[in-house]
């Protein structure tokens, strides 16, 4: 979604305390409630912050360039992928190795594909602002059902038997796949400090990855506190596109489990980057 261009933005803009503020939060303002300001701040500052660190690269493979990325799965050797805007949006199966399209289904002119997730046979395929998750036959990729939810989607993923979706805002919601009815919401906070423009999503040995919306950090999050334990540092991925072509931002993971290994892409990136998870995002 968002076909804006790239821009190297904070990943994490403070929120206003009090809500509604768009200044940083350092601008001096009435404090109806100085006892409360302090407690807020004194928590804030109790939490240290996520150590920032660069994963090891250890290859890449071909990835179309015309492809919006919005959602990245590995799955059975195979590689699926959600792909974005209006007219242009579809699913697709890809071979992990080569990159080339091996099926292909495109989406209404009504939907923008987002995010994307398997469980078992079944795909679950989220649209922006449409509020419709389609379901599919994994192994065809058939249009097999839909369902309903409030607000806009952006990322999903599986966890454990259940999802996980993104919204572009620092609230995950974990929903029941069946009905899309949400179960809980996990606030994201990294040092205290909510973690909006969460986007395309992964769990990876139990922890949620989010890659923040226009910026080359993603996220590793404790699903069960929300708090963000680890950023991956990506900005180094860019320098290895080769010369050319009109990349945007980074956006796409998917793990593959039994090699342990992570890829990651972006919206009209030619390669997808193979990375090792580092042992302190376990
Ligand atoms: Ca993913």
């Amino acid at each position: 979604m968002r076909p804006t261009r790239f821009l190297a933005v904070l990943a994490a803009l403070p929120l206003a305390a009090c809500g509604g503020g768009s200044g940083s939060g350092a601008t001096p303002s009435a404090a109806p409630d100085t006892a409360a300001a302090v407690a807020v701040t004194a928590s804030a500052t109790a939490v240290a912050r996520a150590p920032r660190v660069t994963p090891r690269v250890v290859g890449s493979v071909p990835h179309d360039a015309d492809a919006f990325t919005e959602g990245l799965v590995w799955q059975r050797g195979r590689i699926y992928e959600s792909t974005g805007l209006y007219g242009a949006s579809d699913v697709r199966e890809t071979h992990p190795a080569t990159g080339a399209v091996l099926r292909r289904t495109p989406l209404a002119p009504r939907y923008f594909g987002e995010g994307l997730a398997v469980i078992g046979d079944r795909m679950y395929q989220l649209t922006w602002k449409e509020r419709t998750a389609i379901v599919r036959d994994r192994r065809t990729l058939r249009r097999v059902g839909t369902r309903t939810y409030a607000g806009e989607g952006w990322g999903l993923a599986p966890l454990g038997r259940r999802l996980v979706m993104s919204d572009g805002t620092a609230v995950l919601r974990v929903v029941d796949p069946a009905t899309f009815r949400v179960l809980r919401r996990i606030r994201v906070r990294d040092g205290g400090t909510p973690v909006v423009r969460l986007n395309e999503l992964e769990v990876v040995h139990g922890r949620i990855w989010a890659n923040v919306w226009q910026s080359d950090d993603i996220v590793v999050i404790d699903p069960a506190s929300g708090r963000v334990t680890l950023r991956l540092d990506l900005s180094g991925l860019r320098g290895r596109l080769p010369v050319g072509g009109r990349p945007e931002v980074l956006n796409g993971i998917a793990w593959d489990r039994r090699a342990d290994r992570v890829l990651v892409t972006g919206k009209w990136w030619p390669r997808t980057f193979v990375l090792v998870p580092p042992s302190a995002a376990r």
